[in-house]
């Protein structure tokens, strides 16, 4: 502690344990749980009639995130269980908004429980990759890398990730620029284009 200067200042704190059902992708008692649904993705799918409709029929979630935070500081790790859901929009599988970490030099872990799917990567000079998720998998997002979650199955895609506590999610650029590549299911079959 007393090694840390101003321009790092990270909070003391007791340790602690969470609970996991690792199998099932079920953080236990998590501290926080956010949602988003349909309407809370306009914008991000190339078939926005197909998105109103589902928003129409009842703005399903698309996603949810469950944590129990630490301080969003330098040398603390953020943890949280990210779990998307099956389904397409038109022909598109469902994804997550995507972000660059604001403090863009920073990385992620992911860690896939369950489902099947792809980590989308891309940079602000237009480099994409992606990654498949699958059980066991572990997608290192470095640092640079904005990142969407793509489930490519019929069960949720839920995985484990671990990111430094002061990274910050910047989801305006991403909005803006959008990702190279997109996942769609046509006659059974995943295609990225
Ligand atoms: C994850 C994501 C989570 C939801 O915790 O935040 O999967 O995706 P969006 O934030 O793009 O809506 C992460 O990458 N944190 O940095
Ligand atoms: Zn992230």
């Amino acid at each position: 502690m007393s090694t840390a200067t101003a321009s790092d200042k990270t909070t003391f704190i007791e340790p602690f344990a969470v609970d996991y059902d690792l199998a099932a992708g079920i953080m236990k008692n998590p501290t926080n749980h956010l949602a988003r649904r349909a309407s809370d993705m306009r914008g991000h799918y190339r078939n926005s009639a197909a998105l109103d409709a589902l928003i129409a029929g009842g703005d399903p979630v698309h996603y949810e995130v469950f944590e129990v935070p630490v301080p969003n500081e330098y040398g603390h790790l953020m943890y949280c269980i990210s779990d998307l859901k099956p389904g397409v929009v038109g022909e598109e599988c469902f994804m997550t908004k995507g972000h660059y970490h604001t403090r863009i030099n920073t990385g992620e872990i992911y860690l896939a429980l369950r489902g099947r799917g792809f980590m989308m990567m891309k940079t602000t000079d237009g480099q994409c990759r992606y990654e498949e998720f699958a059980p066991g998998r572990m997608v290192y997002v470095p640092p640079y890398w904005g990142h969407r979650s793509i489930n490519t199955g019929d069960e949720p895609l839920i995985s484990f990730c671990v990111y430094p506590g002061d990274a910050g999610h910047n989801y305006g650029d991403i909005e803006r620029e959008g990702f190279p590549k997109r996942a769609f299911r046509r006659g059974g079959k995943i295609v990225v284009e």
